[in-house]
């Protein structure tokens, strides 16, 4: 998504609006570096004993696997207005969101392993992490965030909780009927629910352009009298900027915003995906406005870091997703008596 980059007079005068200082954009920078970090290090170890025959169930990491690397701004944008006890429900790529809420990575990536150490003692794996300290959810079920995000709004509603719940979800979960429902209630009934679409524009192998009735989903919220904003979401600074505005207004009992940020997966829809519905052309374009380059650069810009601070918390970042991979690579498989307790039977 192009757009004339602000110069540094407007851009100064639409941070210092949306309270966006130096120490938090610094620290956005550093979280996004170890997202991307995190995901290139468990790319590296997903593909180890699938090759050269691609086996989902070998390796140390088996079944699927959705990576998010080109989506961090979103997930940092929006999740570094949020405390602890608000909750996030978030989808089969849920990995960016999981770090930005919070979640400690090393308990994280030993869930990814399936290692007993995991969130969920290895039993959920990358796509249904559950962390009850920070509130954070997410499945597999495409389209299932949005209806569960407001029945956490609901509840907190009926509480008298000033918090709030926020749903992930893909432009292309955004076509099904779960989308329309939860947005009618969440109209209605005034939830303190923000909506956030990451439209990477395909889903899986099929291009928006091939299912969807409308050019963006944020049409279909204005419907439904819900605030909505379109963004771009390879901008930390935009999305932090509107997820500011859809915060505060879901705190003080405003009701829902959807927020739909157009960003861009570098990796395939699941690793080893051939990638053939789309050229390198395209991802190489992309690639021009790596969310992490950009944001370093407006630091720059507003002297904010240098090349030494940024490359300091570069490092830093990487020592701390090295650490909680080497933790889950370390831990212990769980034992055989325990693949039957805690789970339905
Ligand atoms: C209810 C349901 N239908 C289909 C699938 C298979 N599926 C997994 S991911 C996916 C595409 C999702 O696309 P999008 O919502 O745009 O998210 P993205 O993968 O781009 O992050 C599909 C169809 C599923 N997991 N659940
Ligand atoms: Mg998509």
């Amino acid at each position: 998504m192009w757009k004339p980059e602000p110069n540094l007079e407007d851009l100064r005068y639409l941070l210092d609006r949306a309270g966006l200082t130096a120490d938090l954009s610094l620290s956005a920078f550093r979280q996004m570096c170890l997202i991307r970090f995190f995901e290139d290090g468990i790319a590296e170890r997903y593909y180890v004993g699938k090759q050269p025959e691609f086996n989902l169930a070998s390796g140390p990491i088996r079944g699927e696997m959705h990576l998010a690397v080109g989506q961090e701004a979103v997930a940092v944008g929006v999740c570094s207005l949020l405390d602890d006890e608000d909750a996030v429900v978030s989808t089969h790529r849920p990995h960016h969101h999981a770090i930005a809420k919070g979640l400690a990575p090393g308990p994280l990536a030993a869930e990814i392993f399936g290692k007993a150490s995991g969130l969920c003692q290895g039993k959920g794996g990358h796509m249904h992490l559950f962390d009850k300290a920070s509130n954070f959810s997410c499945s597999g079920i495409v389209g299932a965030s949005f209806p569960q995000a407001a029945g956490a709004a609901l509840a907190f509603q009926c509480a008298g909780k000033h918090l709030i719940a926020v749903a992930f979800a893909g432009e292309g979960a955004a076509n099904h009927g779960t989308f329309s429902e939860t947005l009618n209630a969440a109209s209605l009934w005034q939830l303190p629910l923000i909506i956030v679409i990451e439209d990477n524009l395909y889903a899986d192998s099929t291009p928006k352009w091939q299912a969807m009735a409308t050019a963006q989903h944020y049409q279909r919220a204005l419907s439904y009298n819900i605030p909505a904003y379109l963004v771009d979401g390879m901008d930390f600074m935009d999305v932090y900027r509107v997820a500011k505005a859809a915060t505060e207004r879901a705190r003080r009992g405003h009701g829902p915003t959807v927020i739909e940020a157009v960003c861009y997966r570098y990796r395939g829809h699941f690793e080893g995906d051939a990638g053939e519905y789309r050229t390198q052309e395209e991802v190489d374009l992309w690639r021009l406005r790596d969310p992490i380059t950009l944001l370093g650069a407006r630091l720059k810009k507003l002297g904010w870091a240098d090349d030494g601070t940024l490359e300091r918390e570069r490092e830093a970042a990487k020592r701390e997703a090295e650490q909680a991979l080497a933790f889950a690579e370390q831990s212990p498989l769980p034992e055989a008596k325990q693949a039957l307790m805690g789970v339905f039977r």
